[in-house]
């Protein structure tokens, strides 16, 4: 297979991108100067792309690439890949669903417990020395709370899981209704929003679900409701956002994705009620290395005449 051509979209895991260029004739696109020139030059070579959660293949990119097969995604989210166009062109697509579930599920319930128990701005408040003149204040339990869902995928699922050891009532709002559970379904995202203390973005992002949190999702949350995101930033009208937790007209939020990411508004560096990430849902050694895994075993059964191990498209 070291003829093939594979071209990954941007860095994303070390061990991948090893094992990329160990098996394949892989291109760091990141690192090209001249990206059309490159294109012109192997575009007859290129057969796959590897792209994550930042940069996949969008159709001026499969444009460029008419020997392209495959897009294998190191990531489950699929916002970066134009899908239609793959479709279209009978270009195969994979993505690393369920392998990264549980760490996403595990980091929404850490944010929710970093928000409530204000556990970043304690540990900051120990390191300051500030402990020393005065007892930190009190915070908010989270045992109990109602949760709100956006998505009850595989990972809204996890997280449902989750909270409900936390006694948390569960609801959430999808497309449609899922006759298979007996959380309470909301048709809108506005009443869920109303009905919940917590409000959890755990949907894909796509043009339906983009801003699927805005203004009125907001109001509806209210002074003390607590929005976690570890969706996609695109999924939040983030300048609406930031202007309710500067005004303390929402409770809080914990954040794992940015509409602009790796760009973070500024605004909300001062904030007590927020706690901000770099986008590290599945980012733990044990779940990065299955991811690539996964990508690796997609690529190798394509090149194979294999069934493909996660195939989308
Ligand atoms: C990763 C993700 O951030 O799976 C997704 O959709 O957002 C993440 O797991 C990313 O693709 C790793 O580079």
């Amino acid at each position: 297979m070291e003829s093939i051509g594979v071209l990954m979209a941007c860095p994303m895991n070390p061990y991948l991108e090893q094992e990329l260029h160990k098996r394949f004739t892989l291109h760091r696109f990141w690192k090209v100067p001249d990206k059309s020139t490159f294109l012109t030059t192997h575009c007859n070579s290129i057969r796959a792309v590897v792209g994550n959660a930042s940069a996949g293949a969008d159709a001026q990119l499969i444009e460029a690439l008419p020997k392209l097969e495959i897009v294998a995604s190191f990531s489950v989210g699929l916002d970066k890949i134009d899908l239609a166009k793959c479709k279209e062109k009978g270009i195969r697509v994979t993505n690393t669903p369920d392998v990264l579930t549980e760490d996403v599920a595990d980091l929404a319930i850490g944010l929710m417990l970093a928000v409530l128990r204000k556990l970043c701005e304690s540990d900051r408040y120990v390191r300051s020395g500030k402990w020393k003149k005065g007892n930190y204040m009190l915070t908010t339990k989270f045992t109990g709370k109602r949760v709100g869902i956006i998505g009850l995928g595989r990972i809204g699922m996890a997280i449902a899981k989750r909270a409900e050891a936390f006694s948390c009532p569960i609801s959430y709002h999808s497309r449609t209704e899922k006759t298979e559970t007996k959380y309470k379904y909301y048709p809108s995202v506005v009443e869920l929003a109303a009905n919940c203390d917590i409000l959890v973005v755990a949907c894909s992002l796509t043009e339906e679900t983009r801003h699927i949190v805005n203004r009125k999702v907001i109001d509806a949350l209210g002074a003390k409701g607590v929005l976690i995101n570890i969706g996609r930033g695109p999924h939040v009208d983030e300048p609406e956002l930031v202007s309710a937790l500067v005004e303390r007209r929402i409770g809080g939020a914990g954040l794992d994705v940015f509409e602009h990411e790796p760009e973070v508004p500024e605004e909300l560096f001062g904030l007590d009620n927020v706690v901000l990430l770099p986008h590290v849902g599945s980012g733990t050694v044990e779940t990065r290395k299955a991811m690539a895994d996964l990508v690796l075993g997609n690529l190798e059964a394509h090149f194979l005449n294999k069934p493909l191990l996660t195939p989308v498209v």
